[in-house]
């Protein structure tokens, strides 16, 4: 691809994080003459990262003169965290300038297929069930973008692949323009991020843009389970609950073509969800001409991430399970339909626009008792009251303190909030980490 084009120009990159910083190197690199520009002040942002940017030609404009900074430019790139409808997203919304988001850029400089990841759940562990099933299997790949890598810096170090393998978030889609990965994956679809769209038909419309661009010749993996518009893309399907599906699941298998691929009791991850993310790796290893017998046994051994129904510690007969990363309500709904046995759950954090009414019946039929945290606990009462016992928590270690005074042996304390943490947190990892060690403080 010719990027000549970012020679000399002005190019303003919103947000210094590790996007902005990605994409602002990357920029800087091609001759291009680099803005990056980031609400917070100065002293809040890593000195490193901003030395960083400094020693490559890269001018910074931090706080309130980044919202109200009127310099012109040729080009915009956003970071997928800068909300629209924020000063600094106002700012730049308004210009009749090419807008693009990070994951595009990346894009327009990587010369590699990509296998593209997106769904409301489960994005990063298929990401990293795909990159470490397909590098088993000789297919050079790398996972990056939402997982943490942005797409930018992997175009910036020139390495070579066979195939990208990138988690795409509906904010990375919102300003794609060219983005056009030859294997999409569509998970699940739930609704979420209610504090930066409108409604859930923005949220969806957004992630749909991931099928924008791609064409006869390209891949969808697609969840059976899910109405999705017209695609261009020839579909490979899965589903742990229809038989209507590519890829289905009969007595403890992964069926494929009416075979037995894979028996669940050989992998190490559980849940119906994690079938499904098992059924959509196999699924891009088919479209990649990858075999059966080369992918399972790379795929046996993956463990968990922490932070996913994640088991802590048994202490006087009651486990305690950490699924921080349970930040909407349907990541919940999973953790809650995987527990056999009777449970404590600590739930709430950050208001982000969803109520919790939707799962009123279940935490009935499976939840003895609620202790609630945070920004959104007064609001979960309210949805649960009358359908179990709802404790208020004033921090994560009185909840933890409550958790333990109401289960009795048999139990299960599973901490699934349900929201995002950063009313409390500095992120759902901070959050589970405080969790897990809380637990393992508690006196025998
Ligand atoms: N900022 C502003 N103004 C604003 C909002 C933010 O100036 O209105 C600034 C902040 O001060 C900060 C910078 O923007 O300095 C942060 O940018 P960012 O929020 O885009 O974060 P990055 O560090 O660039 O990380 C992003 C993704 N973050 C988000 O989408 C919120 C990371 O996903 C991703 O790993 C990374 O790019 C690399 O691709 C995280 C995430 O939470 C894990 N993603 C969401 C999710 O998975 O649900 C979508």
């Amino acid at each position: 691809m010719n990027n000549r084009r970012y020679k000399n120009q002005k190019v303003a990159i919103v947000g210094a994080g590790l996007s902005g910083s990605a994409a602002a190197l990357l920029l800087a690199s091609e001759g291009a003459q680099v803005t990056v520009l980031d609400s917070a002040e100065d002293k809040n942002l890593l000195k490193s990262t901003l030395d960083n940017l400094r020693a490559h030609d890269v001018r910074v404009i931090c706080g309130p003169a980044a919202d109200h900074d009127s310099s012109e430019y040729q080009w915009v790139v956003l970071s997928p965290g800068i909300d629209p409808a924020s000063p600094l997203g106002r700012n730049f919304s308004s210009r009749k300038v090419e807008t693009i988001s990070e994951v595009e850029l990346g894009w327009r400089f990587c010369e590699m297929p990509v296998i593209a990841v997106t769904g409301t759940n489960g994005k990063t562990t298929t990401t990293e069930l795909l990159a470490q099933m397909l590098n088993a299997c000789g297919q050079r790949t790398i996972a990056c973008g939402n997982i943490g890598k942005p797409l930018s810096e992997v175009a910036r170090e020139k390495q070579l692949f066979d195939v990208l393998t990138v988690e795409v978030s509906s904010f990375q889609l919102e300003a794609i323009r060219t983005f056009r990965p030859s294997i999409s994956l569509w998970l699940n679809f739930a609704p979420d991020h209610l504090d930066r769209y409108r409604s859930v038909a923005d949220y969806r419309a957004a992630k749909l843009r991931i099928f924008e661009n791609q064409t006869e010749q390209d891949v969808a993996v697609v969840n059976a389970a899910e109405a999705l518009p017209k695609i261009r893309p020839r579909r490979i399907t899965f589903s742990a609950y229809s038989n209507r599906a590519d890829f289905r699941l009969s007595e403890g298998a992964i069926i494929y073509e009416n075979q037995p691929v894979l028996r669940l009791s050989d992998t190490k991850l559980r849940g119906l969800h994690n079938i499904e993310n098992l059924m959509a790796t196999l699924a891009v290893g088919v479209a990649r001409g990858l075999a059966f017998a080369q992918m399972v046994p790379a795929l046996h051994d993956y463990e968990p991430r922490p932070h996913r129904c994640e088991f802590v510690r048994e202490l006087d007969g009651v486990e305690y399970v950490n699924d921080s990363k349970a930040t909407n309500l349907d990541a919940v709904e999973k953790a809650l339909a995987a527990q056999t046995k009777p449970m404590v759950l600590i739930a709430g954090g950050k208001d982000k626009g969803l109520t919790f009414d939707p799962l009123r019946s279940l935490v009935k039929e499976k939840v003895k008792s609620a202790v609630l945290i945070g920004e959104m606990a007064p609001s979960i009462k309210r949805s649960w009251d009358g359908a179990v016992n709802c404790d208020l928590a004033i921090s994560l270690a009185d909840a933890v303190e409550r958790a333990r005074g109401l289960a009795t042996p048999g139990d299960v304390v599973l901490f699934s909030p349900g929201t995002s943490s950063f009313d409390m947190f500095k992120s759902y990892s901070d959050r589970g980490d405080q969790f897990r060690a809380l637990v393992q403080a508690l006196p025998q």
